[in-house]
Order: C-alpha cells, then structure tokens, then sequence
C-alpha cells in the first residue's frame, strides 16, 4: 500500500465532519429520551444479549433489578470475568478512553462520578468534535405516548439534530395503534379502509408541519411485500409515499428484521433474516419520483442491493446496519459498493442510541475505512491516473455528507 495515499485518506477521513443519518440519540429538549452516561453504555442492548451467553442470570431476574446493578452485572460479567474483545464492548472501552477514564476498574463508581458531573449541552459537543460528526439525525416517533407531547410549537430546536418520522407503529402495528389516530379525531378504522388512508395522510401533514423531519422512515420485516393487499400496503402506497412526495423527502425504508424471536430478550430479542428485495424493485418502479434511502439487514442481501441501486438512481443504499456493524462485514460491503456504485452511496450510519458510542462507532468506521479506500486509490494511479488530496477530500465529503444534504437537506 502507498504509504502516500493511507496516511492522505486517514488525514482527510478525520478531517471531514461527517453527518450522522440515522441515530435514536434526541436533541436536549426532547429531555430523559435521550440515553447518555455509563450506566446506559453498559446497558446498550447489544451488550445485553451478550450478557445472557456469559452469565447464568435469566432474563426475567435481569429485568428485575435497578439499572446500575444490571449495569454492574455486565461490567463485571463481560468486562472483569471476560475480555471485552466483541465489537460492542471493545466501544465501551474506546468511550473510557476517550474521556481519560480508567478500562479496567473493578467497579463503575469513578466513571459514574465523570458523567455525572457533566453539562448535557456542552458534553454533547464535545461527544461530537470526538467523534468527527456536525450532525446527528435522530429517530422520533409520532405515537410514541413519551416523546409525542414533547413536540409542542415551543420546541427548542437544535441544528446538531435533525428530526425524522418514523412510521414503524402505523405501518407495523396498526392493530394496536389506529385506536390512537381516532382518539385524535382522525377518521380511520381496523381495516385502514374508506377514508383511512387520506386522514392517516393528513396526520402526516400535520406532524411534517410539526416537526419538519428530513426523511420519513420505517422499519421492515424480512417477510416484507410491496405490493401487498394489507393495512401496511394500502398505507404505503395511499398515504406515507404520496405524503413523502407532496413534502419532497424521502422515505428511508430499512428491511430484514425478524422481530423478537427471543421476546425474553427485549429490544434485544430481534433478529435478522433474508428478504425478497422484489418489494424495493417494485417500490422503485412503481414509485419513481419517490426518492428511498434503503438499508437491508441481511448479509446475504448486499450484493442485490447494489445491484438495485444501479437500476434506480431513486434508490441510495446507505449504512451497515445493525447486526452488519462489525468490521469484517463492513468491509466487505464497503469494497462492494465503491466497486459497484463508485461514491454514489452513503457508507455508514452509527445507529448509537447512547450519546458517547458515537465516538467509538465512527472512529472504528473511519479505521476500517481508510485502507479500503486507500487501495482504491491505489489501482487507480496503478492504472494511470494520479488521484490528489483535494479530490480524495471531496470524495470523502460526498460519502458522509454530500449525498445526504443533497436527498435531505436541499
Ligand atoms: O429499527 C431500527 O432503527 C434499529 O436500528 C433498532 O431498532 C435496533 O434496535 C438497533 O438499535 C440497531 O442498532
Ligand atoms: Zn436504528
């Protein structure tokens, strides 16, 4: 490797603040939603799920105790008993680090005792210089009963925090949810029939108004079907798409989750599955001046995906998603999408749904990244055209920012 182009691409990698387009982290005046602090870092579900392997608690008993002793469980279980060598707790580690705090204590106390002391606003700037982001874009659920009242018109807004409509309890779990859009005086029913699907666009209306989110969203099964006669393909097709264009954003689709195979486990109890990606076809045929940013969970879908997006300019594949964050897979998806589609993708979404893993999800995206794209570049001088710094720059900018600002922000 052209120790040149490594050390060039790692220098503009952390010089380029990147925008964060899909996160559960919520600006401060959307106040206790947002996650932040050690407590929460340990916790994270993705540590919780690794914690049932290690440790003979049941999860019923887990659930039972008060978050700093569930936190302190895993500290000592996946921390102290074990080496944190997983994806997820090597973060934990990276986030001590980061701050100057000690790895390896036996208990959480002096952690706890540094986040604690910190001003929200002023740590979260900091979090983000950390991590090389501007800006975040978060997750905001109109029906969800503690974050819906907090969207009032006195609002403070925060320009490091971009709001998205996510659709997952209207198109997922209508079932349980339309009673909610009625007691609101909207005109819908079980079936989503008659002038359902016009009065669930005017609580899109209302909530683009609101809000002014920079995409909506939604969460997909693997069993996912587009066209498909069912509450969630007439929604679909008769009021979140045409609600999307008349608001010109676009609709973030992210596809493959088997939910709560392990409902024991919680938020950590989903899992992944392959899809039939014959319903992105369909969506991006049938709806061409729809633009979708999509994510597809399943490993074995990223080939198809990058092929897709070939065929639809509409379509931009972005992120390595969920169960996909881990640097083997990233790096494969990675070289394949610059192979197949060039720059003209968005690489990585942190998902962080607590503040500080942030730093640690792009610092590792940035670390797996860079040789990636340097050996691109690599093959290119190789066959005969030099490639410069200002250019890597502006490709680097177009890959974590400029294909968003230009989908969402223009
Ligand atoms: O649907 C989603 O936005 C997923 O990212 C989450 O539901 C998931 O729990 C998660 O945290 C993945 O990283
Ligand atoms: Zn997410």
């Amino acid at each position: 490797m052209n120790a040149d182009i490594l050390s060039t691409v790692e220098q503009e990698l952390s010089a380029v603040p990147f925008i964060d387009i899909h996160t559960h982290l919520f600006m401060p005046s959307l106040g206790r939603l947002g996650l932040w602090g050690i407590d929460e870092l340990v916790t994270y579900h993705y540590l919780e799920a690794e914690l049932f392997r290690s440790s003979d608690v049941t999860p019923e008993a887990y659930w039972d105790l008060p978050k700093r002793e569930k936190a302190d469980l895993i500290w000592r279980t996946l921390f102290l008993e074990n080496a944190p060598v997983s994806e997820a707790t090597r973060g934990v580690v990276a986030v001590l680090k980061a701050f100057g705090l000690p790895t390896n204590s036996p208990d959480l106390r002096e952690a706890r005792a540094f986040f604690t002391a910190q001003e929200l606003k002023a740590h979260i700037r900091r979090v983000f210089e950390l991590a090389g982001v501007s800006e975040v874009v978060m997750t905001n659920d109109p029906l969800d009963p503690d974050e819906a009242p907090l969207w009032t018109e006195s609002v403070e807004r925060d320009p490091q925090f971009h709001p998205v409509l996510r659709l997952d309890r209207i198109l997922n779990k209508w079932s349980s949810h339309w009673q909610i859009l009625r007691s609101q005086g909207y005109a819908v029913d079980e079936g989503a029939a008659g002038r359902s699907a016009a009065e669930v666009r005017r609580f899109l209306e209302g909530w683009f108004e609101r809000m002014r989110p920079v995409y909506m969203a939604v969460s997909l099964p693997d069993t996912f079907a587009y066209p498909e006669e069912s509450v969630r393909g007439r929604l679909l097709a008769d009021s979140v798409l045409p609600a999307c264009l008349a608001f010109g954003v676009p609709l973030s689709v992210m596809i493959g989750v088997r939910y709560l195979v392990n409902p024991r486990l919680r938020l950590a109890g989903d899992a992944v599955g392959r899809a039939d990606l014959l319903a992105l076809e369909h969506l991006c045929v049938r709806h061409p001046d729809n633009r979708f940013l999509v994510s597809v969970l399943s490993r074995e879908n990223q080939h198809e995906l990058c092929v897709y997006a070939r065929k639809f300019n509409n379509l931009m594949p972005f992120g390595c998603w969920w169960f996909l964050n881990n640097p083997s897979i990233v790096e494969e998806m990675t070289k394949q999408r610059l192979e197949m589609l060039g720059t003209s993708f968005i690489p990585q979404h942190s998902d962080a749904r607590v503040l500080e893993q942030v730093i640690y999800k792009w610092r590792n995206t940035r670390r797996t990244l860079a040789p990636i794209l340097a050996d691109k570049y690599r093959l290119l001088c190789e066959d005969g055209r030099a490639i410069t710094r200002e250019e890597i720059r502006r490709d680097i900018t177009r890959l974590f920012r400029g294909n968003f600002e230009k989908l969402c922000l223009t």
